[in-house]
């Protein structure tokens, strides 16, 4: 039975159907707003060495956590959310 992260999933993100990954969607006033978060986003991930899936689209970014190497969700999914809400 794998651990149970559902209980501390971060305010705002949603577990995914499969329960192995979640996700939240930003929305910015434009694409340069929307890059400057990414930009953060990466250095935080690149230092954590855990990195996001995601898409960007002008002033929108969603994002998916998941730890592949584990096959699921994982404490580094949840810090790192909880990290990027803070931005
Ligand atoms: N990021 C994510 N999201 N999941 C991983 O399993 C993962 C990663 N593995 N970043 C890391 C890198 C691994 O490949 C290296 C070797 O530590």
């Amino acid at each position: 039975m794998p651990e149970n992260h559902t209980a501390q999933i971060p305010e705002k993100w949603e577990l995914s159907e499969s329960g192995k990954a979640i996700s939240r969607s930003f929305k910015f006033r434009d694409f340069n707003e929307a890059w400057g978060f990414m930009s953060r986003v990466a250095l935080l991930a690149e230092k954590a060495d855990h990195h996001p899936e995601w898409k960007n689209v002008y002033n929108k970014v969603d994002i998916t956590l998941t730890t592949h190497d584990a096959g699921g969700l994982t404490e580094k999914d949840i810090s790192l959310a909880q990290a990027i809400n803070k931005f």
